[in-house]
């Protein structure tokens, strides 16, 4: 007899699923489709454990939905274009392309390895000039229809890698890839308009509800940021008028004076010739604090008295205009104005600058013009002239009638969302498809001119950092003829940020080898947008924000006739070691390469599942491949049972035993809603239950020649094949089916299999048998309990007697102790 041998099984089915085509889909229009996605890899050395979870939970989906009859995509393809292929270039004197496709060729043979049920037909990468036409392409529809602009404006820069980035990519004030505070510059950057679809951004959420993780639709809301407040007029003497966004224009009356924000141009507008040194000195000193500095609560409050008042258009009265730091020039108007009382950032101020404070909102709390510490809960209006008496929403509404019957405010909405920036000074990246000529401004590169490739004579040394794009270096790429009026002109040197990219890949996929469209529009429309959708939570914001800026914007281009990309998402878990994430500094990675040797694919996938729900962190030191392929073996050696002992393929199974029958309906059954529920993990726990019952039947019951053993022998294959595609396959084959067992048929369901076990309970009333009950063999102890009570044989025996005790034996009876 043979032996299991997983490396021996690898070797058997190696390459078996790709030469056949066993995944590619039919899209035949014969069957029902699903679109399965997992995040596209970043080509940075070989496959590692996290790679390894994530892939493996996206195949279980796929895997499933093709045992139940789907006509499923499940591609793959590497986000290629990034930095560090730049650095690896610039590092070892060579051009990034060279370190990118050598990483993607390792990657592409461990993932064939690891036996993902891809489509390698449908591969792409984004560095690919055949991929990156179309982003180039996209980059000039949304400039046709005014979502791509460039502004000058402060942006977010990274001294170390000496290029912008875009807000979400600056986590805690620090740049996210290299972990540098990051800084601000003023320049000229592309933009995309993404605030123009803020709200509809926001209301679609909604329907993801239950189908997206909790925490990244919150952190999705966060980060646009929706506020309901008022917009206030305040006349300005001697100035121009300046409108300040509040959230609370019930406390109007407490505004003691206002605040714009020293950066803001209309600080420079606003200032009295008197103070204007004072203004300039006080900017010159901002340039060198951090965006995180200036928005901490702990920091001193500094400003300047810009030397100028303000009339509050409800109350009249007359209150001096500062400027400060604390005021954040680009969101509202970059103007407030200031009610000490009730914010403590301008309770803060107010005592720095000694300025007055007023309460208009009597609570609970102490008197914030006694204590210095804002009141925040809700009250009544006092010193608040019409608004005297009112609370909360309704002082609020009043206040913003009195500013419109004046003339003077109006109700309005903010989102902390900002336009995506989009261009980055380094070279591997998408070129930005515009050419600027001094006589016609900017003009789109045509469409005939696509891609725009990147020059091939640049390396090494040539592309390190240096405040402005490589690729002012290619002098003789950069000038050209302009478009529409043949004189000289220049290429816009920078690339785009690989987030765009990312943004439309997952269109791509369903035609990414036509050559001369986008997509093949039928096509998206029968496979968009994706089913399921997996990968890290570290996307959350970026790219799944980004992404779904894209699909509504192109919905409006009539280009898609979705409106969000995906429809489910799983975030999946992290795999850690000792409790800790993996990592260089603590040395506690665990090398996969070494783990798919020890124990082989099908074992380590399957560690990965079995171990928790997918949404859960792995620890690889609380786990057992050791385990994991012990059970692939006893598995694998019901399938050798059954080639050897059992009856033949096809065979019918209602003469087989009964219990095993009804074990093998009731797990498919369960099955079905554990994996609609992406339990996995519990997925595999009934498949060893199976697996018990089955073996327990061949050894000492029926015995392997027993239809009901082939049946549930069958299911367990299937169930394997899941997470261990090879030990399925070559089970499958020893069942005497031709291969694959991942286009076999699901069993389906015989719903007369399903009844519950039932057994036989007695109540006693003194230990004397009262009567008898047919119920379900895992009744809990309480209905046991009820069910006795009720009864009217037992009633009748108890009489008036007080009840002493009840004792219940689980499965067997239910004795009332009287008397
Ligand atoms: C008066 C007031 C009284 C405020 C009060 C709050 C409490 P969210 O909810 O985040 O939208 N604000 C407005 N623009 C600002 C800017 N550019 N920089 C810094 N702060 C700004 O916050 C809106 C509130 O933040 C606004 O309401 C304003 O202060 C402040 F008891 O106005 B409030
Ligand atoms: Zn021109």
């Amino acid at each position: 007899r043979e032996e299991y041998s997983f490396a021996a099984i690898e070797q058997r089915w190696a390459g078996y699923w790709e030469n056949n085509k066993v995944f590619q889909a039919a899209d035949d229009g014969q069957r029902p489709r699903k679109y399965v996605l997992d995040m596209f890899p970043y080509p940075s050395g070989d496959l590692h454990m996290g790679h390894a979870e994530a892939f493996a939970m996206g195949d279980v989906v796929s895997r499933y939905w093709m045992l139940r009859g789907y006509d499923v995509l499940h591609p793959i393809g590497w986000d290629s274009f990034g930095l560090p292929a730049e650095n690896a270039a610039i590092a070892r004197d060579a051009h990034p392309a060279e370190w990118t496709y050598a990483n993607i060729a390792t990657q592409r043979s461990s993932f064939a390895r690891y036996g993902i049920s891809v489509d390698w037909d449908t591969v792409l990468h984004t560095s690919d000039p055949e991929y990156y036409r179309w982003t180039q392409w996209l980059f000039l529809k949304f400039y046709e229809r005014g979502l791509t602009y460039r502004k000058n404006s402060p942006v977010n820069w990274c001294p170390k890698d000496q290029t912008v980035l875009a807000n979400e990519q600056v986590v805690d004030g620090a740049c996210e890839r290299c972990g540098t505070e990051v800084t601000k510059k003023a320049l000229e950057q592309w933009y995309f308009k993404i605030t123009e679809y803020a709200e509809r951004l926001l209301q679609d959420m909604d329907a993801l509800e239950g189908k997206w993780p909790e925490r990244v639709l919150n952190m999705q809301r966060n980060w646009i940021g929706k506020s309901t407040g008022a917009t206030v007029q305040f006349a300005i003497e001697d100035g121009p008028d300046i409108e300040v966004y509040t959230t609370r224009p019930d406390t109007l009356y407490g505004a003691t004076f206002m605040v714009v924000a020293a950066d803001a141009e209309l600080a420079q507008q606003l200032v009295a010739p008197e103070q204007a040194t004072a203004l300039e000195a006080y900017r010159d000193q901002l340039k060198h604090v951090s965006d995180i500095d200036r928005q901490s609560a702990d920091r001193p409050k500094t400003g300047v008295f810009l030397g100028r008042y303000g009339i509050n258009p409800l109350s009249g009265e007359r209150v001096p205009v500062w400027a400060s730091d604390y005021v954040l020039a680009d969101y509202g108007t970059g103007a407030i104005m200031a009610v000490p009382a009730h914010d403590q950032r301008d309770m803060d101020f107010a005592r720095a600058m000694d300025l007055p404070v007023r309460m208009v909102v009597a609570t609970d709390e102490e008197n914030p013009e006694d204590t210095g510490v804002a009141t925040t809960q809700a009250g009544s209006n006092v010193n608040s002239g019409d608004l005297d008496g009112l609370s909360g929403t309704e002082a609020i509404s009043k206040a913003i009638e009195l500013l419109e019957a004046k003339g003077t405010g109006y109700q309005s909405v903010n989102y902390r969302l900002r336009d995506w920036l989009l261009s980055r000074q380094r070279f591997w990246g998408a070129p930005i498809p515009i050419i600027h000529c001094a006589t016609c401004g900017e003009v789109p590169v045509p469409d005939e001119q696509l891609p725009v490739e990147l020059p091939n004579n640049l390396h090494g040394q040539q592309l390190a950092p240096k405040g402005k794009s490589p690729l002012e270096a290619a002098e003789d790429w950069a000038h050209v003829e302009c478009p529409t009026c043949a004189g000289p002109a220049k290429r816009d040197t920078d690339t785009m940020d690989t987030f765009v990219d990312s943004s439309w890949y997952y269109m791509r996929f369903v035609s990414s080898q036509n050559a001369d469209k986008i997509w093949d529009r039928d096509k998206l429309d029968r496979w968009g947008p994706v089913d399921q959708y997996v990968g890290g939570v570290e996307h959350a914001i970026l790219h799944l924000l980004y992404s779904r800026f894209f699909t509504k914007a192109l919905y409006d281009m009539d280009l898609v006739s979705f409106t969000e990309p995906f429809t489910r998402l799983l975030n999946q878990g992290q795999v850690l070691n000792g409790g800790k994430a993996m990592s260089k500094s603590l040395g506690n990675g665990v090398a996969l390469g070494e783990q798919l040797d020890a124990f082989g694919v099908d074992a380590i996938r399957l560690t990965m599942v079995f171990a928790s729900p997918p949404e859960d962190d792995v620890d690889w030191a609380d786990v057992s491949p050791a385990a994991s392929l012990k059970f692939l073996a006893r598995a694998w050696r019901l399938a050798q049972d059954v080639q050897q002992l059992g009856v033949a393929p096809n065979t019918d199974p209602a003469g087989g035993v009964v219990g095993l029958r009804q074990t093998t309906h009731k797990i498919v059954h369960e099955t079905e809603a554990l994996l609609d529920d992406r339990k996995f993990n519990v997925v595999i726990a009934r498949t060893m239950e199976l697996v018990n019952a089955t073996r327990k039947e061949v050894d000492n019951g029926a015995g392997a020649g027993d239809p009901a053993v082939r049946e549930a022998t069958e299911v367990i294959a299937q169930l394997v094949s899941l997470v261990a595609p090879y030990t399925a396959e070559d089970m499958w084959a020893m069942l005497g089916h031709e291969p694959s067992v991942a286009r076999s048929q699901w069993l389906t369901v015989d719903d007369t299999l399903l009844v519950e076990d039932q057994i036989t309970v007695i109540a006693q009333v003194q230990g004397k048998l009262r009567d008898r009950f047919e119920v379900p063999a895992d009744i809990s102890e309480e209905d046991l309990e009820a069910l006795a009570r009720n009864s009217d044989n037992v009633q009748r025996s108890i009489g008036d007697q007080q009840i002493r005790k009840i004792i219940v034996v689980p499965g067997k009876l239910v004795n009332f102790v009287v008397g």
